[in-house]
């Protein structure tokens, strides 16, 4: 970024004295040049410095209600927001990675030159903040104090991006004294832009078509224009995952699509699992299992320390989705939902008795109210002519992990919690069975990590059913080759001394006839089967793809854990071998690692060759499908 006039001279004559005090705490030449710099770009009305502080934590939620951006609700603590009408996703196309001319472009990513972004970018921040308040937020993200830190500066006009990451992320005013002038941070810059009425007289972004999200690798800043949705706008959640990522595949350690939690075991053993699943297949509401204990639902950082794998979550509060979320499958989401406490909700309904209503939501479905789409009643329909349900299906909470009671006590461990077991998971209708062991490290990272699909449901646009490849989960966040990645996770795993067990869970399995084969709750036994297995306490049997629970063993778990039986009938359905969709999958599998990564790792096919191998051995012994008692 250039700066046209000195540094300082910009910060004394934009900040008053108190705020430029604060800045000048820091000593850091870096910051004072990235704040002037985009002070003068995008000219805001006025400057409030944030410190940690809770008077300063309290003027940011103040202020997005004064400046309309959030609307108080009847009980305590609660606002709404919404988001304009058409800014209620990530936008996958506008969002892209600027890179140097020299640095090969990268099929996979969505990249432009960086000259060029950076002169389109430049040209939209100019005076886009003339009318508002720019607040000036640090953040940490992952525990302060801690190998983990990722010092960050955010500038945004919204005060309510900037309230939700006083809600989403830690303070880090006090990480950038403590680290001093060398300290190596990221940098947002947000604004929303001109502004246009919605319900509630609530502002939103206006100028949608000149919604662009810029990564700049190179100087890791991210820049975020004419938008609000919290995907696009709050920076240091999917935007500083992306610079995490390139940075962390050049230090061997990872930073993953991942939640982090603490299964707990016999006698008061808690064993803790990340687990990458993509959207809709069963992430948040593992993480929030009852019984168990949360530390993240979205992001972990992995890092090797003595040989071992611990892991933190980079944030500290939840971006969820509210769609569907009830009092008997939810509960613990459900109570937060509907106490007082510090929470925002984002394009949801208000019905005319001041109640919030989110589709899905147990009770009288509302006749009319105020969402993001206005005044709303029921069967109003759009300009397409498509009915608008109450809410948005990507509707959101925010809020503080900490109001939860099941929240895990390392959450702001600096050390992290020591990973025993990591867990993909996909929506997967026919071919893997609902809980498997991966022989090694290598094995589970190319089977079950890298081979990641999740089948299209009613819910996303288009076709259903149809399988989409999504290695980790963490195919939309990527800043490097695909290839590059799984390299980085095979390599991590070779310098461990004691290597966590890899699993893949599958919730979606179906029978012939398109029955479910689980129920919803079937997911607890399976961490409790994955936490034994990570301390050694039950055997398993030995298939082509992995191992499998033996029958017994789950009974037990299934008479503990949900006081039922367990048949032996349905186990034999729910854990048979289906040979020929494994042997289509990896032929599926090839064909991508082939064709569309350039730079897949050989033994990538080395792995699904002898995968392959297993499953063909199988097939000519026991036939198509093996039940598992012919092991
Ligand atoms: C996801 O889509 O994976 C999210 C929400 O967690 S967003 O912030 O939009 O990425
Ligand atoms: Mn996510």
């Amino acid at each position: 970024m250039f700066v046209k006039n000195n540094t300082l001279v910009v910060l004394k004559n934009r900040l008053n004295q108190k705020d430029y005090q604060k800045i000048m705490r820091l000593g850091n030449p870096s910051i004072n040049a990235f704040i002037a710099t985009s002070i003068e770009i995008c000219n805001p009305k006025n400057i409030f410095v944030a410190t940690d502080s809770l008077e300063d934590i309290r003027y940011t939620r103040e202020a997005a209600v004064r400046n309309h951006e959030e609307k108080a609700l009847t009980m305590k603590g609660h606002t709404i927001h919404f988001d304009g009408y058409h800014d209620q996703a990530r936008d996958k196309i506008n969002t892209k990675f600027l890179l140097a001319r020299d640095i090969n472009l990268v099929p996979e990513l969505n990249t432009m030159d960086r000259n060029e972004g950076l002169k389109e970018i430049h040209q939209i921040m100019t005076n886009i903040m003339a009318d508002h308040e720019l607040f000036i937020k640090f953040y940490c993200l992952g525990p302060t104090n801690s190998p983990f830190s990722i010092p960050c500066v955010q500038l945004t006009d919204s005060a309510y991006v900037a309230h939700s990451e006083d809600l989403l992320y830690r303070q880090g005013y006090q990480e950038f004294l403590r680290k001093g002038s060398s300290v190596h941070f990221f940098k947002f810059v947000h604004s929303q832009g001109e502004l246009e009425q919605a319900g509630f007289q609530l502002l939103v972004s206006k100028n949608i078509e000149k919604r662009r999200v810029y990564i700049d690798l190179q100087e890791e800043i991210i820049y975020s224009m004419n938008t609000q949705y919290g995907g696009n706008s709050l920076g240091l959640k999917k935007l500083a995952m992306r610079l995490a990522i390139n940075r962390c595949s050049q230090e061997n350690w990872l930073v993953e699509h991942m939640l982090l939690m603490g299964v707990h075991g016999p006698h008061e053993r808690i064993s803790y699992f990340t687990g990458a699943f993509p959207s809709m297949c069963g992430k948040t509401s593992t993480a929030m299992m009852n019984g168990e204990t949360i530390i993240g639902d979205d992001i972990a950082y992995l890092r090797n320390i003595d040989g071992k794998v611990r892991a933190v979550n980079a944030e500290s509060g939840i971006f969820g989705i509210i769609e569907g979320i009830n009092d008997s499958n939810d509960p613990l989401q459900w109570d937060a939902l509907t106490h007082p406490a510090e929470l925002i909700f984002s394009n949801i309904l208000v019905t005319e008795e001041n109640i919030v209503y989110w589709n899905g939501k147990p009770g009288i479905y509302p006749e009319a109210g105020v969402n993001y789409s206005g005044k709303w009643f029921k069967g109003a329909l759009d300009t397409n002519g498509k009915e608008i349900p109450p809410s948005h299906k990507n509707a959101r909470f925010t809020f503080r992990l900490n109001i939860l009671p099941n929240v895990d006590p390392l959450l702001h461990d600096p050390h992290g919690a020591e990973v025993h077991g990591i867990i993909y998971g996909g929506r997967d209708s026919d071919t893997s069975v609902p809980v498997e062991e991966s022989f090694d490290w290598v094995h589970g990272i190319i089977t079950k990590g890298a081979c990641l699909e999740s089948e299209t449901t009613a819910a996303t646009l288009g076709k259903e059913g149809v399988r989409v490849f999504n290695p980790m989960s963490n195919i939309d966040f990527l800043s490097i080759p695909i290839g590059r990645y799984i390299q980085n996770n095979l390599d991590f795993g070779k310098k461990l001394q004691r290597s966590p067990r890899i699993f893949s869970v599958n919730y979606f399995l179906k029978d012939k006839n398109g029955s479910w084969l689980n129920e919803k709750n079937d997911k607890a036994i399976w961490l409790k089967w994955m936490e034994l297995r990570v301390n050694n306490e039950v055997d398993t049997l030995r298939i082509p793809t992995g191992h499998i629970p033996i029958y017994t063993d789950l009974n037990k778990l299934y008479t503990q854990v949900l006081h039922k039986h367990y048949s032996q009938k349905d186990y034999n359905k729910q854990f048979t071998i289906r040979i020929n969709e494994n042997l289509t999958k990896i032929t599926r599998m090839r064909n991508i690692f082939c064709t569309r990564i350039l730079d897949t790792p050989s033994i990538v096919f080395n792995v699904l060759d002898e995968q392959e191998k297993r499953l063909i051995e199988a097939q000519q012994i026991f036939g198509e499908y093996i039940t598992p008692d012919h092991y």
